[in-house]
């Protein structure tokens, strides 16, 4: 047979293959068409079977149209099926895709409880005149201790379980003191900060945690006494707790305040008749505070003859468990379950 003959004879058949592809519609309909032009029995293989008989010189040239053609049919009918499956994808999505549904709103992130009782403490103290102060968490021994009034061997470290990164040197900081000893040592006087933040201790139990926040706050001026404290600290407890809420001072101690003590909030929720929220006694302790001791300011330069200061201390996890009542673990604040901090979405 004449190699051109060959070669007309293939095009008639892509031809033909091309015509019909055009009316299949479905896959399988489609594939059975392929294979009836490109299987090993198909209209190709039967023709190219009398390629065997063709002068040496021309089988290259049919050689090349036979491979030419089964890439044209094999695409054309990969085509034909891309075409297929995007029409059915079309008419899936026209027949259960229901415009007129409301779509899902993303969810937006909020802040967390311990965040919102933090700042609003911090605002109240704002509001009075305090500045925020900052500090590393990181801390060494002599502004987290020594600059603190506790000398190397007093027992009042053993009231602190310190997490140590380099014994006897750097640490992670048990109180946000520090800040306010690395503020006096930088600002110039008056100062009036409040240091919130990160402290650890090595506690671990339903009522601590190793990391918590606290909010401490100091005010170093001449002339400045424990009437000052008292009438600043009364103020905060009514802020926060409301205008009809009992407050009182009683007598404690710290190695850094002398004298020292703890304010308490009536209970709020027996009014000091006694329950289990107050295990009792019918007050709540919130905060601690003091007359800055005098060695305290001298260690940082401040002469304890001319100036004077208060300062206090208080837990930011004890604040947030009596405004959100029927908190039973301070855990709860520190495992960030999204159940339990959804519920402070606002
Ligand atoms: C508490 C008690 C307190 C202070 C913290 C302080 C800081 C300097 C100097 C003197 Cl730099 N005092 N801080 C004073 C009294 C009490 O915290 O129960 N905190 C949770």
């Amino acid at each position: 047979m004449d190699p051109q003959e060959i070669i007309a004879q293939l095009r008639a058949l892509t031809d033909g293959f091309e015509r019909q592809l055009s009316g299949l519609e479905s896959e399988q309909s489609i594939r059975e068409h392929q294979a009836a032009f490109l299987s090993k029995k198909g209209s190709l293989a039967q023709l190219q079977a009398l390629l065997g008989k063709l002068p040496q010189e021309s089988r290259k040239e049919v050689g090349a149209a036979f491979n030419e053609a089964k890439q044209r049919i094999a695409s054309q009918a990969h085509d034909a099926l891309t075409a297929l499956a995007k029409q059915a994808e079309a008419a899936y999505l026209q027949q259960y895709t229901d415009l007129s549904l409301p779509g899902r709103r993303p969810t937006i992130g909020h802040m967390h409880p311990l965040s919102i009782v933090l700042y609003d403490i911090v605002d109240v103290f704002v509001s009075m005149g305090f500045d925020v102060a900052l500090g590393p968490e990181i801390e060494t021994d002599l502004y987290n201790f020594e600059k603190l009034n506790f000398p190397a061997d007093h027992p009042a470290r053993d009231m602190q379980d310190t997490l140590f990164i380099e014994e006897g040197k750097t640490l992670l900081r048990t109180h946000t003191s520090p800040v306010q000893v690395r503020t006096m040592l930088q600002r110039p006087l008056p100062i009036q900060v409040v240091a919130p933040g990160a402290v650890y201790r090595r506690d671990d139990d339903p009522t601590h945690s190793p990391m918590f926040f606290q909010v401490e706050g100091l005010l170093v001026d001449k002339g400045v006494h424990f009437g000052h404290l008292k009438g600043v600290l009364d103020a905060f407890l009514h802020q926060v707790f409301g205008a009809d809420v009992t407050t009182r001072f009683r007598p404690s101690f710290f190695p850094f305040t002398e004298p020292s003590a703890e304010a308490d909030i009536q209970c709020i929720v027996c009014r000091g008749k006694g329950c289990r929220l107050c295990s009792q006694t019918g007050w709540i302790e919130i905060l601690g505070c003091g007359m800055v001791d005098p060695n305290v300011l001298a260690g940082v330069g401040i002469d304890p003859e001319v100036y004077t200061g208060f300062a206090f201390g208080l837990g930011v996890d004890r604040i947030a468990m009596l405004r959100y009542e029927g908190i039973t673990s301070i855990k709860l604040f520190y495992e960030n379950d999204p159940r339990f901090l959804g519920c402070f979405a606002r």
